[in-house]
């Protein structure tokens, strides 16, 4: 099945003279890396066809790679893929519908407003969507070239999701397209220290939440990082993003929580969770995402304090059962 669909994409791949390749808001590592990693696959194949990356600068991982200026124009007769995006409202840039051909390939669980898509390829058992470029590329190595810009960039979206090959979606399948990929002539050292590398604020960040975290008896951990804080450290929303996983060494901690408050008052949060469950209490307030690592959105402080009661019972039940 998965072969079919595959077989399926290269094909349109083949038929467009305009590929646009979309991926989601915010983008992480595997976002850019997944979209980028193909879009150059696909130049350094063909290269007489117009290939590009759509969506807001990337930010702080300029130095992955830049996006392209797409044009309302460049989108009549293209086909546009939509890598690592779960559902519609989560695409950067909506003009993805004014193609002529969407194609979905993403390896979150499916979504209720996943649906966007001509042709869907989605397997949540991969690490990450650049996993599935790789294999993708492994698949059909006849037709698909290969180059060290790709290679670097599928690279970095493997190792982004996996968080080094640390988390539980690492297979020997990952392993194996990470080693194909290393085969190709790029810094994977320096990829690493960049993608690991914190500011000094951030540096600061990181001292507070592990100097204000609260962990409650049932092994769920939160913080709240409200704006009067992140104008105190001089820091944006997305530098956030370095103290997400910083709970999860805590002897103890079972489910976590991190919650920042936005310029509207609402509060961005992310579950994460070393055990139980937690997506559908993401999915109960306004996200959604992986088994073990969701976003969610709260309105205000009562319905933080439901999100911290719900993720507390994870937590108790949990131990009930493994401790
Ligand atoms: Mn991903």
């Amino acid at each position: 099945m998965t072969k079919l669909i595959q077989n399926k994409i290269v094909e349109a791949i083949k038929r467009y003279q305009t590929i646009i390749i979309h991926r989601h808001q915010r983008p992480d590592p595997d976002a850019v890396g997944s979209q980028c990693g193909l879009r150059d696959l696909i130049k350094n194949t063909f290269p007489q066809k117009t290939v590009l990356a759509a969506g807001s600068s990337p930010g702080s991982l300029k130095f992955l790679a830049e996006m392209d200026q797409v044009q309302d124009e460049d989108y009549a007769d293209s086909l546009v893929i939509v890598t690592d995006t779960a559902n519609a409202s989560r695409i950067d840039d909506d003009r993805y519908n004014q193609a002529d051909h969407v194609i979905k390939i993403d390896h979150h669980p499916s979504n209720p407003d996943g649906d966007y898509a001509h042709l869907t390829w989605e397997e949540s058992s991969y690490s990450s969507c650049s996993e599935m470029i790789g294999e993708l590329w492994l698949n059909h190595q006849d037709e698909l070239k290969m180059n060290d810009a790709a290679a670097r960039l599928l690279y970095a979206g493997i190792v982004g999701d996996t968080n080094r090959f640390l988390y539980n979606a690492t297979s020997p399948q990952t392993m194996r397209i990470a080693a194909d990929l290393m085969t190709y002539e790029f810094d994977h050292t320096e990829i690493n220290d960049l993608m690991n590398r914190i500011g000094e604020k951030e540096a600061l960040l990181m001292g507070y939440v592990l100097n204000n975290l609260k962990i409650l008896e049932s092994g769920m951990a939160y913080i709240i990082i409200n704006q009067e804080l992140l104008q105190e450290l001089g820091i944006q929303d997305e530098h956030t993003q370095s103290i997400v996983s910083l709970p999860r060494r805590i002897e103890g901690v079972v489910t976590w929580a991190i919650f920042v408050q936005q310029d509207n008052g609402s509060y961005r949060c992310r579950l994460r969770s070393n055990g139980p469950v937690i997506n559908h209490i993401a999915a109960e307030h306004d996200g959604g995402g992986h088994a073990l690592a969701s976003g969610a959105n709260a309105k205000d402080q009562d319905e933080i304090d439901i999100m911290i009661d719900k993720l507390s019972k994870a937590a108790e039940s949990f131990n009930k059962v493994y401790k």
